[in-house]
């Protein structure tokens, strides 16, 4: 009599099997902490609901004729972009109705937006963000990104506002979403960098990258060399040795797609003082903190000179630094030559 042969068990998936969304990356983030709240995680899924408005206009614009810029400067001083103000309002509205954000605080917002008064909502977190970064490459195609840092709302300081001002050590989470060729959404909450890709047939970002670790070394760097004149002296003598070392250079002019590039493939990223931003350009709240706990919990280093970045004690929200951020043996020889 044939015997029914036994069924062969599958292999057991493995991790790296599963198919794992943001979403479900997040809930599974959140579960390891049994006296969370998931307020953090309201807020986390608020920033991939934004991402995927954003990435929406953002492939229209052309289409839609949104581009373009309004006749209107942000606080920086900068023509501001339709879609930077479309943007910023999609952010503040996807946040608005999260109960734990007590303060939000935007490039494009001279000043803090409370959200809740002392008695609303449990008023946990400081959501900082810059809606569209590099919105000048719009026109042009080019990548730009949003970029966020999450705070714990900190309630001895006064006036109220000032709980913006923490040191980039004190942030809970950061993360930056790219809109390049595909939509990728970057994030740590303080455990290791995970990266996710947008699915537009079905409208969820997909993990494609766990603990995601930046190479410690790669002939690449990435600065606008056409301040090269105004570097102060030691930025000069780096680029000497870079181009005598056989290095070679990248740079999209947008900080989310230089920086993302080097994540990947390793290199570092400066922005250095310049005549015209004798302090350095990129924002620290919202741009240099959030990128650079991203680059340290991937195994990176990110300085301002000679001192490291999450250690500035900030004294304004728009407050500007210089940027060394990469892969940490090519941090290093960028610090000797300064
Ligand atoms: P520059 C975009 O305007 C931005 O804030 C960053 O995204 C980018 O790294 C930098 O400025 C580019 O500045 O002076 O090279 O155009």
């Amino acid at each position: 009599m044939e015997t029914t042969p036994a069924l062969k068990a599958q292999h057991h998936l493995t991790s790296h099997d599963n198919l794992t969304t943001l979403q479900s990356h997040i809930l599974a983030e959140e579960a390891k902490y049994p006296n969370s709240t998931g307020t953090l995680s309201w807020i986390l899924s608020a920033m991939s609901f934004s991402a995927k408005m954003i990435a929406s206009k953002i492939r229209r614009a052309r289409l839609n004729d949104v581009l373009g810029s309004l006749d209107s400067d942000n606080v920086q001083g900068e023509r501001q972009q339709k879609l930077d103000v479309i943007a910023n309002e999609t952010l503040l509205r996807c946040l608005g109705s999260r109960a734990g954000v007590a303060i939000v605080a935007s490039e494009e917002n001279e000043e803090p937006i409370m959200l809740r008064t002392e008695t609303e909502g449990d008023r946990k977190y400081v959501v900082l963000f810059d809606p569209l970064d590099g919105s000048a490459n719009l026109d042009a195609c080019g990548a730009v990104g949003t970029i966020f840092s999450v705070l714990r709302h900190d309630r001895r300081v006064m006036p109220v506002e000032r709980s913006v001002l923490q040191p980039g050590v004190r942030q809970v989470a950061a993360g930056y979403i790219l809109y390049g060729s595909s939509v990728v959404f970057v994030l740590t909450t303080g455990t290791g960098v995970d990266m996710f890709v947008l699915d537009p047939s079905i409208g969820a970002f997909l993990e494609v990258e766990e603990n995601l670790r930046i190479p410690t070394k790669s002939k690449n760097y990435s600065m606008n060399e056409g301040n090269r004149k105004s570097f102060p002296t030691g930025y000069q003598n780096y680029l000497d040795w870079a181009q005598s070392n056989g290095y070679s250079s990248r740079y999209a002019g947008a900080m989310v797609a230089d920086v993302h590039r080097i994540l990947l493939k390793g290199g570092v990223f400066l922005y250095p003082p310049t005549a015209k931003a004798p302090k350095g350009k990129l924002r620290l709240m919202y741009e240099a903190n959030p990128m650079s706990m991203i680059i340290e919990q991937a195994g990176g280093k990110s300085f301002a000179d000679k001192q490291r970045i999450l250690e500035i004690q900030p004294e304004d929200l728009h407050q500007r630094t210089s940027v060394i951020m990469g892969s940490p043996d090519e941090v290093d020889h960028v610090l000797a030559q300064l």
